[in-house]
């Protein structure tokens, strides 16, 4: 029996015709999978329409069998309002009386595509539905905040463990905030519940009003050149809530408390997990696996009292039914985020930890060889590779495994604001480069039809600048940008405000080597390989979420029950959109995971080729599990593996990062024995989707190659 074979057309059908089955053209047949059956059930809040041919949102585009026919979809209600409820924070107040218009025009893409209206601009929109007699309406740009972060000075986002340490009253003031912002109505933009629901599930219109939106998928990016800069105001929203938070419950405190504690309340930014940092070895960080805190709140009188409270950075727990109602199966059952859940939903964030821990020597290479990128594009593709093995490996059934609901986590948002992070550090140690055109991926407002680019100037629906602009990656670069968001990091200090951004780089540099460099050369000035395996596949071959890992020496005794086990290497990590969505835009992913560590441990690293080539076919072990179940690389069309590897050039010096110094040498004769393995460099230079086109994914700028 294949259980990953390609599904995505009649899949997506499903998906999106929960209610208006009659809409569905006849010859896509339901899925006969009473799993699936059940999670369209789940899905009541979707209606499909066929509405006025006008607003299309790309479906047909994705769908040419669809033909002409044109999708409209729309939203029943959901427990959110999608429109004008204002926020508990201080909503932004033009200068000017008069209501901005936006006057964004509709996409016009060179494929010529008109008629689709910017959402958030003032719009009619024209969807009827079944179960409401008509949902006509106009509307102006709805109420909005803008997302701006804090509002006081620049302060450093700090490593979790660090600010527990040296900040305990900032550490006091988050989890307090973070709990605040938990239990706030899911009314509210800035409740825990609607920022986490921007990323997937339940795909609600934040602030940004009626519109033509795509209800299968979040405004989140992923494998698309915008990963590291959309998430960059994503995280700024939550900082916001957590800062204004902290500060309303700052001021209740009195006495000396009050000094103490609104201080300490301006210093609130968010903490980081760093999943590659070798002190802390890719464990899970113990505070968030406590169930229980113990805090240092307001009485009623503004004394300060010590209170054991649910740890905010555990799990977020939702405030009604109606919260999870709008989610698939298994989210509609449980009122709580977990990770690693067993049969009962009990947390297993141990195993999560467990399996951090076994991929930590491989990821710690894997972040630093991202750093010598010879283009942005290519270092966010790499650790975006690297955050997703950190999803798949903290998932394991609960929310980090799922795009729709990772974001419920807030393990999520430490592990993002690391992301961010190491796209700041790589920003400031490369400061030349930056996002570069790239074929587009769909999100929630934004449609994708055939040969639409995602550069600097696209949006990044649904974030709004003080001005009320849309962000665009351009507003984030240089680096220094993120020092006016009130926030840098360690690496990227506040302190470098009004310095040179020479004297940055050699600094953030310096900490590239010291945190991940560790043992880079062991002779200065020398050329040594870097080796790796890519692994690849367009996304869209299998419905829901995989994981392709690699092993190295040894593997699992079992590893489709034990994935992690003995041997583990590295992962491609399709997070699954969860079972709202189980569809996947096709696209060429991609992982590079680094063989460095292990042929260390092995006695063969710095070896001639010949030997290590020799090796390596004899000694890596592949596993697919698509949705639990293993799949075969021979049930795969567009699944490859290679191995190449790298000649870097390392003077040794600390504040000097190496280069590659070739480009790749992909070493056919280790993968073309077998099923998967590449048998010719164009299969993995130039990969073939399953659509039988062919992508280059994220070329690298190699006439940079210094030799
Ligand atoms: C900054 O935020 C604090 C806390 O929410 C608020 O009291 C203050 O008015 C804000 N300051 C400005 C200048 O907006
Ligand atoms: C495999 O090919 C590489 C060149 O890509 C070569 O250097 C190496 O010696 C070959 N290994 C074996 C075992 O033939
Ligand atoms: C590639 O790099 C070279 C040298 O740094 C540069 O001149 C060229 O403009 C780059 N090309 C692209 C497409 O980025
Ligand atoms: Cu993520």
């Amino acid at each position: 029996m294949v259980y990953c074979k390609w599904a995505a057309t009649a899949l997506t059908l499903l998906t999106v015709s929960s209610v208006g089955v009659e809409a569905v053209p006849a010859k896509y047949k339901p899925d006969p999978d009473p799993i699936k059956l059940k999670e369209k059930r789940a899905l009541a809040p979707v209606t499909l329409t066929i509405g006025p041919a006008t607003k299309t949102i790309g479906l047909t585009t994705r769908f040419p069998t669809l033909g002409t026919a044109s999708l409209s979809l729309s939203l029943s209600p959901i427990p959110v309002s999608s429109t004008t409820k204002s926020s508990t924070l201080p909503v932004y107040t033009l200068p000017t009386t008069t209501p901005i218009v936006y006057t964004t025009p509709g996409y016009t893409t060179p494929g010529g595509y008109g008629g689709y209206t910017t959402p958030g601009t003032t719009t009619t929109s024209k969807t009827t539905t079944r179960t409401t007699t008509s949902s006509t309406k106009t509307s102006a740009t709805p109420t909005y905040t803008p997302v701006v972060g804090a509002n006081n000075t620049c302060y450093n986002r700090l490593k979790i463990e660090t600010l527990q340490r040296t900040d305990p009253d900032q550490f006091n003031m988050l989890l307090l905030a973070w709990q605040k912002v938990q239990a706030t109505p899911d009314s509210d933009p800035f409740s825990h519940y609607q920022l986490a629901g921007i990323h997937g599930a339940p795909f609600i219109t934040w602030q940004m009003g009626p519109g033509s939106y795509d209800y299968t998928r979040g405004y989140c990016t992923h494998g698309s050149a915008l990963f590291t800069t959309w998430h960059r105001p994503y995280l700024l929203a939550l900082e916001q809530a957590l800062f204004h938070a902290a500060m309303s419950i700052a001021s209740t405190f009195t006495g000396t408390a009050l000094t103490q504690y609104l201080a300490a309340a301006g210093r609130v930014r968010l903490p980081y997990w760093d999943w590659a940092d070798p002190t802390t070895q890719s464990y899970l960080p113990p505070i968030t696996m406590a169930t229980t805190v113990t805090v240092i709140r307001p009485d009623s009188f503004g004394n300060p009292v010590s209170a054991v409270i649910n740890n905010p950075l555990f799990a977020y727990n939702f405030l009604s039914a109606s919260s999870i109602a709008p989610f698939g199966s298994p989210f509609n059952a449980h009122m709580s985020t977990r990770r690693y859940p067993d049969g009962s939903w009990n947390d297993r964030s141990y195993l999560a930890s467990s399996n951090m821990q076994g991929g930590f020597s491989s990821r710690v290479t894997s972040t630093y060889t991202a750093f010598l990128s010879g283009s942005y594009n290519l270092f966010s593709n790499r650790i975006e590779g690297v955050h997703d093995g950190v999803h798949g490996a903290t998932g394991g059934g609960g929310n980090m495994g799922y795009v729709a609901y990772s974001s419920f986590d807030p393990l999520f948002w430490l592990h993002h604001c690391n992301v961010d992070r190491l796209t700041a550090m790589f920003q400031a140690t490369q400061p030349s480069l930056f996002v570069t055109p790239a074929s587009a991926v769909g999100t929630f407002a934004r449609p994708v039809p055939p040969n639409t680019i995602d550069d600097q100037t696209t949006d990044l629906f649904p974030f709004r600048r003080a001005d009320g602009s849309w962000y665009k990656s351009s507003h984030l670069n240089p680096v220094s940008t993120i020092w006016s968001m009130k926030y840098g990091y360690p690496e990227v200090p506040c302190s470098y405000q009004g310095k040179n951004p020479a004297d940055l780089d050699t600094f953030t540099t310096g900490q590239v080597n010291t945190l991940y460099g560790k043992g880079r050369t062991p002779i200065p000035g020398t050329v040594i390989r870097d080796w790796n395996v890519r692994l690849l596949i367009d996304q869209a071959e299998i419905a829901g979420g995989f994981d392709i890992y690699v092993y190295g020496g040894t593997r699992p005794s079992d590893p489709y029950n034990d994935p992690y086990g003995k041997g583990y290497i590295g992962s491609l990590s399709s997070m699954s959109m969860g079972s709202v969505d189980q569809y996947k835009q096709s696209r060429i992913r991609f992982v590079d995971v680094s063989l460095n560590s292990y042929l260390k441990d092995y006695g063969y690293y710095g070896s001639d080729p010949y030997k290590i080539t020799s090796y390596l076919t004899q000694d890596l072990y592949y596993t697919i599990i698509a949705n639990g179940k293993p799949c075969y690389f021979q049930d795969l069309y567009t699944a490859k593996y290679a191995v190449y590897s790298r000649d870097i050039y390392d003077d040794g010096k600390p504040d000097v990062l190496p280069y590659y110094s070739s480009d790749y040498y992909y070493h056919v004769n280790v993968t073309e024995k077998y099923v998967g393995g590449i048998k010719s460099i164009d299969e993995i230079q130039y990969p073939f989707k399953v659509d039988g086109t062919r992508e280059i994914p994220w070329a690298e700028n190699t006439t940079s190659i210094k030799t």
